[in-house]
C-alpha cells in the first residue's frame, strides 16, 4: 500500500486517534461470522434429515460459525479432539461447552442436546481441517476448513445457503424407502422388498446419504401401519429398517433407561427379541432395535444388530405403544388384538 503522501501533521490531534482505533477495530470487522444449520424435519416431524446444513464449509482463521437447530429432533454441535473416542450425548466430550466456544483442536467442544430455534456459535482461532459430529447420531458428520487469511475463500454465505436448501430438499424428499404415513403414497410396487405381512409393522426406514463433507442421513420416524389387526394367539414383528436411528417398541411403562428390553422380553433363536403380552396392564419394552454399525478397520466388528421385535398376545383388546424415543415427533401405534 502506497503511503507516501500520507501527511499526519496535517490532521487534528482527535482524527489521528481515531486512526488509532479504526486500526485496532478492522481486524475484528473482517473475522466473519458464518451461518449454518443443524437438522431439518417435515411438517409432521415424522422425517428427520440428520444432517449438518450445509456440512462443509470453508472459512478464516478467526472466523465464526453459528449453528441454528431446526427440528423437534435432538442434536448436537460436537468438535471432538484428533483421536478422541465419542461418548454418550448425555455425557458430552465430557461436560458441555458455554455459548459462544473457541475450538482450536486442543479441547473438545461441544453443546448438549439441543432443539428448534437454539443456536451456538463456535470460533477457530487456528487453521486446520476440523470434523464436526452430532453425538446424538453417529453417521451425522461435517468438516470445517479453516484457511489461513493468505488463502482465498471459495465460497461466500450465499452458496452455503443455497447448498443447505438443496441439501435439505433432497433428503426430506427422498422416497427411496417408503416408510412415512403422511398418507398419500403406496410404494411396494417399486421396492424390492417384499410387500409386508398383516402382523408385520416398519419401525422405522431411512437411508444415508453422502457428500464430500461428509454423511446425512434421513430417518423417517413413523411405524409404517400403525393399526395392526391380529386375533388372540398371533404375533407381531416389528423390524426397523433405518440404517442408523434406533428405535423401542413399548407397552405401557416408559422405562428410565431406553436402551435395554425390559425383564419380560426374551431372545428367539434368530437373534430377534420377543416378549408376550397377556393383560391390557402388562408393560413390555423392545429396548433398542437398531442396525448394527459400520465396521471399521483396525476395531473389533459389531455383533449383528438387533433388528427385529415380536410380541404375542394372548388376550383381546387394544394396545397402544410407542416409541419411546420418538413418541414426541408421533412415533406411535396400536395392536388391535379380536377375540
Ligand atoms: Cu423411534
Amino acid at each position: 500500500m502506497k503511503r507516501q503522501s500520507f501527511d499526519s501533521t496535517r490532521f487534528s490531534p482527535i482524527f489521528r486517534w481515531m486512526l488509532v482505533f479504526a486500526v485496532l477495530i478492522v481486524p475484528q470487522v473482517v473475522q466473519a461470522q458464518w451461518h449454518a444449520t443443524v437438522g431439518a424435519q417435515s411438517k409432521n416431524k415424522g422425517r428427520q434429515a440428520l444432517a449438518f446444513l450445509p456440512n462443509e464449509i470453508w472459512i478464516h482463521v478467526g472466523d465464526s460459525v453459528t449453528w441454528k437447530f431446526d427440528t423437534d429432533e435432538i442434536h448436537t454441535v460436537t468438535f471432538l479432539k484428533p483421536g478422541q473416542t465419542r461418548l454418550p450425548f448425555q455425557v458430552g466430550c465430557p461436560g458441555f461447552s458455554s455459548n459462544p466456544s473457541i475450538f482450536d483442536g486442543s479441547t473438545c467442544v461441544t453443546t448438549g442436546p439441543l432443539v428448534k430455534e437454539q443456536t451456538f456459535t463456535v470460533t477457530f482461532p487456528v487453521a486446520g481441517n476440523f470434523k464436526l459430529v452430532c453425538l446424538v447420531h453417529p453417521n451425522m458428520t461435517a468438516v470445517v476448513h479453516v484457511l489461513d487469511l493468505s488463502q482465498p475463500l471459495p465460497h461466500d454465505q450465499d452458496f452455503y445457503d443455497e447448498q443447505a436448501a438443496k441439501e435439505r430438499h433432497d433428503l426430506l424428499s427422498d422416497t427411496d424407502h417408503n416408510g412415512d404415513h403422511e398418507g398419500d403414497h403406496e410404494r411396494d410396487a417399486d421396492s424390492d422388498r417384499p410387500r409386508s405381512r398383516e402382523n408385520q409393522v416398519t419401525a422405522g426406514t431411512g437411508e444415508i446419504a453422502a457428500t464430500a463433507g461428509g454423511s446425512q442421513t434421513l430417518s423417517v420416524m413413523r411405524f409404517k401401519h400403525p393399526t395392526t389387526v391380529i386375533h388372540v394367539g398371533e404375533t407381531v414383528e416389528w423390524t426397523n429398517l433405518d440404517p442408523v436411528t434406533p428405535h423401542t417398541i413399548t407397552f405401557g411403562i416408559e422405562p428410565a433407561n431406553p436402551m435395554p428390553p425390559s425383564a419380560n422380553v426374551t431372545t428367539d433363536a434368530d437373534g430377534a427379541r420377543h416378549a408376550v403380552i397377556n393383560s391390557l396392564t402388562d408393560s413390555v419394552h423392545s429396548g433398542f432395535i437398531i442396525a448394527a454399525p459400520q465396521d471399521r478397520i483396525g476395531l473389533a466388528q459389531s455383533p449383528p444388530g438387533v433388528t427385529r421385535f415380536r410380541v404375542t398376545f394372548t388376550q383381546a383388546g387394544v394396545f397402544p405403544y410407542i416409541c419411546a424415543l420418538h413418541d414426541e415427533l408421533g412415533m406411535k401405534g396400536k395392536v388391535i388384538v379380536l377375540p
